[in-house]
């Protein structure tokens, strides 16, 4: 008799499941085991590995000297820099250093991106990265996470200018964030879709737990800081006063972006970081905040935009530009937009009404 394929009983799923490992299933989205697949795999490998080290000194903090408070440094962005940025900053140094696979990594800690010489002839990646997003949160225990971006270096840099990054986000070749919470999730995507992977310490492996993570159309949530309000564009203030009036929306807001992203994605809705009077192009970084989310929310059916661009194409003029950040469910972006579109056009005719 043909051997009967009895289906896996839980617990062999459950088996399967903790055998999917971060670089396993990296292999398995590209169904390739060729050199660029196993650079993505070695890359997301070396993620991990960051992201249990920088875990590992957070859930000491308090108890460590030198986790909480601050360095007395102020860093490239003008923010005073808190011990655990720059912990984390020269971690995924480390681990990027021993990967032989990155040749430079550009941070929101560094001004310049920082250059591993000896992996440069052969290492044709960059990576982009938050070391810690939402540091604010560290001292008191809320969640704070990493954001990550590779790029293919292209071209030699032969100036130490980096230009070749200076392009719009279609050009990521894999992001994702870190979220220390409760538990420390990592969620990437390398363009085969959004899955997110849940370290377990007594393993000390992320192990698979979400698999094609898609955003609702529409979520309850709205995830914005408020106490802007007074430096918004009429337009945002319009969309802040709808949801005041209407059944049906709930206020969601961390102070930490991977934190309140996360929700978002899983829950939908949308998060919002637009222009201030203080900061017109917004608070949030382009090449390693904004970009690396819009890759993720529209690998899972979500949209990201400035408000009047797709976050995506947006071609950065330096490493560091910034950039409104409208991001979630699609029929709640296009809401957003649409309070944008309606100011817009409201000028349009009184300036054609005055000319
Ligand atoms: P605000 C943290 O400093 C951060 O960069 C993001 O993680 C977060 O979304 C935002 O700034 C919070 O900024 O102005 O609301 O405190």
């Amino acid at each position: 008799m043909a051997d009967v394929v009895q289906p896996l009983g839980e617990a062999e799923r459950t088996l399967d499941r903790d055998c999917t490992t971060l670089s396993r299933h990296v292999l398995q989205q590209l169904q390739s085991f060729g050199a660029e697949a196993q650079d993505l795999s070695a890359l997301m490998n070396r993620i991990a590995l960051a992201a249990k080290l920088i875990a590992r000194r957070l859930s000491r903090a308090g108890l460590v000297e030198g986790v909480l408070g601050f360095t007395g440094e102020t860093n490239v962005q003008g923010e005073s820099v808190k011990k655990m940025d720059t912990y984390a900053n020269d971690v995924f140094i480390s681990v990027f250093k021993q990967s032989g696979l990155v040749c430079r990594l550009a941070s929101e800690e560094m001004e310049k991106p920082y250059y591993i010489p000896e992996n440069c002839p052969i290492g044709r990646y960059t990576l982009l990265y938050d070391p810690i997003d939402g540091s604010s949160n560290i001292d008191i225990n809320l969640n704070i996470g990493s954001i990550f971006s590779i790029r293919r270096q292209e071209g030699d840099d032969i100036d130490g200018e980096a230009r070749d990054l200076l392009q719009h986000g279609r050009k990521q070749l894999a992001a994702g964030y870190i979220l220390y919470g409760p538990s420390t999730m990592l969620v990437y995507s390398i363009g085969r879709g959004v899955h997110s992977f849940t370290l377990d310490p007594s393993l000390g492996e992320f192990i698979l737990s979400n698999e094609n993570i898609k955003v609702p159309d529409h979520g309850s949530i709205y995830s914005v800081n408020e106490g802007n309000f007074w430096q918004w564009d009429e337009s945002i203030r319009d969309f802040i006063r709808y949801v005041h009036r209407h059944e049906g929306y709930t206020a969601r807001y961390s102070g930490a972006l991977v934190g309140d992203f996360h929700r978002i994605l899983s829950q939908g809705g949308v998060f919002l970081y637009p222009g201030t009077l203080k900061k017109p192009e917004g608070k949030l970084r382009l090449l390693y905040e904004t970009a690396p989310l819009a890759f993720l929310i529209d690998q899972a059916g979500g949209r990201a935009s400035t408000g009047t661009q797709e976050l995506l194409d947006v071609v950065p003029k330096a490493l560091h530009q910034r950039t409104p950040l409208i991001i979630g469910s699609n029929e709640d972006v296009a809401l957003v937009e649409s309070f944008i579109q309606e100011r817009a056009r409201e000028a349009q005719e009184t300036t054609m009404a005055r000319s």
